[in-house]
């Protein structure tokens, strides 16, 4: 992985307008990807309570004049209103997840639980982004625990609030990593946290989305464009494949089986790739199997490179130090945690972005269009084995 960093060194340094890639990294060579083509796909943001339960939020003017659920009617003025939406967004404490958790409270029609596995850093980071107190809940999840994720359902269900809608956003990224590490399950880390946590924590609430009566429930599950490889950034080695997916299926435990998915040596930024991989595949399944009988939305997204926050702290110094300017100055697809928050929100909220079964992306001028997944982040069968495997790891088959 220090590699990996010391590549970007010269690559900072001598801009090719039109680069092929072909081998790996260690020979610093990015060919076999046209960059032309790349701007055209992942690159484009860059170079490219249910009903019955007592409502506990508070409602705002509604915009639309539409008799939908989830409106109600002022008995002095007559006029619309449509309550606040309740939000779920797992690692909000940091990055990605607290820039759309204030995006949100700002508006004052979101009421948004910061699902969180440290409580104190959660409170303190709401407090200095300045959000509004009474529009965020800061509640418990560590999604490295399956016991965890099944208790939080138990307290979000027991808070007494509706659920209009799901992000699964938090993530760990452990690049530097020799050997593997474990969540409380025996899972290796990445893929027990990025994805099987977070498989859990969905198919749970998947029954209080169902339930709720807000005129549009979305799931939105973060992806990435460095899992998808007919992109030039997800053509950085290590790549993303998950293989026959036999790792996985023994359990990912490193000890009968290995760590990764797909069987092979333990690689900590590979894990990391594949995760997401998985991220965009059980969105689309979850489109498959339920959009149409839940109206339900399904969506991930590639926020752009917000290469500033947490997720890169086990990340060497150098790296740290590079990424940044690398991503502003030479692939330009940096974006700050602030955009990149409004870019989430949008994919929360907005009324245009309703369509289910997209991986959405934002082109230069930050408009957001539907992008294209890799062969593996859209491959129907493994996406189905993927579904199917999870959920006899996360103890639901
Ligand atoms: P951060 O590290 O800033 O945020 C990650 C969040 O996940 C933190 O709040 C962290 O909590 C939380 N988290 C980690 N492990 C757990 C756990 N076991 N239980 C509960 N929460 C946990 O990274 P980003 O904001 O960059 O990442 C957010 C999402 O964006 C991820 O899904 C990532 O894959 C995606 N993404 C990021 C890109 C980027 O360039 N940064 C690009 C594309 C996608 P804590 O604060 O306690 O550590
Ligand atoms: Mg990448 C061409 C554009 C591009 C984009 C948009 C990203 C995004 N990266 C690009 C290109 C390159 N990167 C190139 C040419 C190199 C070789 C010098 C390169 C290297 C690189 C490294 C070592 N990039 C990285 C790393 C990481 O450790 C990051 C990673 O893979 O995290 C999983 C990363 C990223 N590059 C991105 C984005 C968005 C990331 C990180 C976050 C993520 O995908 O979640």
């Amino acid at each position: 992985m220090a590699l990996q960093a010391v590549a970007l060194v010269p690559f900072a340094f001598s801009i090719p307008k039109e680069v092929k890639v072909s081998a790996t990294l260690k020979d610093s060579s990015l060919f076999g990807i046209s960059l032309s083509d790349h701007v055209k796909s992942d690159f484009g943001s860059s170079l490219k309570i249910k009903s019955q339960r007592k409502l506990s939020l508070g409602a705002v003017r509604a915009e639309t004049m539409v008799a939908s659920p989830g409106v109600t009617y002022s008995p002095v003025t007559g006029k619309k209103t449509l309550r606040k939406g309740c939000v779920v967004i797992t690692g909000a404490s940091s990055g990605l997840g607290l820039a759309t958790a204030k995006a949100l409270a700002e508006t004052g029609k979101w009421h948004v639980i910061m699902a969180c596995r440290d409580f104190l850093k959660a409170e303190r980071a709401a407090k200095s982004a300045g959000m509004p107190k009474e529009n965020y809940t800061i509640m418990h999840l560590d999604l490295a625990s399956l016991n965890s994720v099944r208790q939080f359902v138990d307290n979000f269900r027991r808070s007494g609030n509706p659920l209009d809608v799901l992000v699964c956003n938090a993530a760990v990224y452990q690049p530097t990593a020799k050997e593997p590490s474990f969540t409380a399950d025996g899972f290796e880390i990445s893929v027990g946290t990025n994805h099987l946590g977070h498989f859990l924590l969905s198919r749970l609430l998947l029954e209080d989305l169902k339930q709720s009566d807000y005129p549009s429930k979305r799931l939105i599950i973060v992806g990435s464009i460095t899992g998808n490889t007919n992109t030039l950034a997800g053509n950085v080695p290590p790549k993303a494949n998950l293989g026959d997916l036999r790792g996985l299926a023994r359990g990912l435990d490193g000890l009968n089986s290995s760590a990764m998915i797909d069987g092979g040596d333990f690689d900590g930024a590979k894990a990391y790739k594949d995760s997401k991989v998985c991220n965009m595949l059980t969105m689309q399944e979850f489109h498959r199997r339920y959009h149409e009988e839940t109206g339900i939305t399904f969506a991930s997204l590639y926020p752009g490179c917000i290469a500033t926050t947490g997720l890169f702290r086990e990340h060497i110094p150098l790296f740290r130090l590079l990424f940044p300017p690398f991503q502003k100055f030479i692939t330009k697809g940096f974006v700050s945690e602030t955009e990149s928050g409004k870019r989430l929100a949008q994919v929360v909220s907005d009324p245009s972005l309703t369509k289910s079964g997209v991986y959405w992306s934002w082109n230069k001028n930050s408009s957001s269009f539907e992008n294209q997944l890799s062969e593996e982040a859209s491959d129907v069968e493994k996406a189905r084995k993927v579904w199917e495997v999870s959920e006899k790891l996360v103890g639901l088959a």
